[in-house]
């Protein structure tokens, strides 16, 4: 059944880190967040179409949407909801999830041994930027890029996270699509799992996670990295994605995947025109709705590159900064970045601009 209606928080601005949330006049804090939120976008079904308004608190409360309005009741809590620590890490500020590739081609030089070595490196210089999470991925899932034997994924991502253990105060991901690296990854000590077909690519996917026991990423994709770039369609795209979503929240609690190990992830990029890029990007605030913590990865991608007539990928580091400053303001609680001290710098000085108060953390020091 689709909801009818849905409520996407508006009118975001800075909460004052000086009051209590219990007294945020004139908005109510976001997941207690950063953020307060003093209006409501209300997006409707209509037939095939949406109807979309902005009302202000006051008025979505006052008016009786009779049956319309329970059915955004959900919604409106989550909003307010405050969101359960992931393996650890708390979400009253933005964090940073630092993207590690661990495929031959990332690193040029050759063999196993220097791509693992490398990739650890990187890792831990990744870490000492800022980065609160690190994302090891074997797998690439480039749009139009062909899938990689279990062998040969394991290969790579287990050496670089058994070298990992105990080097970072920073959580370890696992960027997969398969049950089997999630399980070895686990035991050799990840934190949580990424998984960019949100438990569908491989059928025992689900329940490897519910027996893992470790937080997981549910990304939205339209079909398989081999296809998706080919002419994607949606009714609405940010609706889609939200029902969606949702319904991969049902499928994991059925599996015994409680909402509180969840996080989850539009996608940018994964079977999406510019315009739905866009469309995502100027509506992330809508999958707060679902109750769990946000996480956009827009760095480096394509879109960036189009909007500002920019080929090559490591050029796209300005407009990443940008897309990754657009959805903290929205209330993403974890960016996805190839370039962390980048981003690290720009979050910082914002956060500490808009609530007037600078972090206690100074360079150099641990940040968790
Ligand atoms: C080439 C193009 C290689 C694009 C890799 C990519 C996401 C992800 C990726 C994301 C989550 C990239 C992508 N993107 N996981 N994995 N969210 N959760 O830019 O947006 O890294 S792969």
């Amino acid at each position: 059944m689709l909801r009818e209606i849905y409520v996407r928080p508006a009118g975001l601005m800075a909460a004052s880190v000086a009051k209590p949330a219990a007294e945020v006049r004139g908005g109510f804090r976001l997941a207690e967040g950063w953020l307060e939120f003093t209006a409501l976008d209300i997006l409707e079904r209509n037939g095939a179409g949406v109807d979309r308004r902005l009302a202000g608190l006051g008025e979505f409360f006052e008016k009786d949407w009779g049956r319309r309005t329970a059915n955004a009741a959900d919604m409106f809590q989550n909003l307010m909801a405050p969101r359960a620590r992931i393996a650890g890490l708390s979400f009253d500020r933005p964090r940073l999830m630092g993207i590690v590739n661990v495929t031959p081609d990332s690193f040029s030089d050759g063999g196993a041994h220097d791509t693992t070595a490398a990739a650890i490196a990187h890792a831990l210089q990744l870490a000492a930027d800022g980065a609160d999470i690190l994302d090891i991925g074997g797998e690439s899932t480039r749009p139009g890029a062909k899938p990689v034997l279990l062998a040969e994924e394991l290969s790579r991502v287990i050496p670089v996270i058994e070298g990992l253990a105990g080097r970072t105060n920073a959580l370890i991901s696992i960027d997969t699509r398969k049950a089997d690296v999630m399980t070895r990854a686990a035991k050799a000590g990840v934190d949580l799992i990424n998984d960019v077909s949100a438990l569908m690519h491989d059928p025992g996917a689900l329940d490897a996670v519910a027996a893992i026991d470790l937080p997981v990423v549910l990304m939205h994709a339209l079909g398989d990295p081999r296809t998706m770039q080919d002419a994607p369609t949606y009714d609405h795209v940010l609706l889609d994605v939200f029902d969606f979503l949702e319904a991969r929240i049902e499928a994991c609690r059925r599996a015994g995947i409680a909402l509180n190990r969840l996080l989850v992830d539009p996608g940018i990029g994964f079977g999406k025109t510019l315009a739905h890029n866009l469309e995502l990007m100027a509506g992330l605030s809508l999958f707060h709705g679902l109750g769990c913590p946000l996480l956009v990865g827009a760095s480096r991608k394509r879109f960036i590159g189009t909007i500002s007539g920019v080929e090559a990928a490591a050029d796209r580091v300005h407009g990443s900064v940008a897309a990754a400053l657009a959805a903290v303001t929205q209330g993403a609680q974890i960016i996805r970045v190839h370039d962390v001290k980048a981003t690290r710098q720009a979050l910082d000085v914002w956060m500490a601009a808009v609530t007037g108060k600078a972090s206690e953390v100074r360079a150099g020091e641990a940040r968790q």
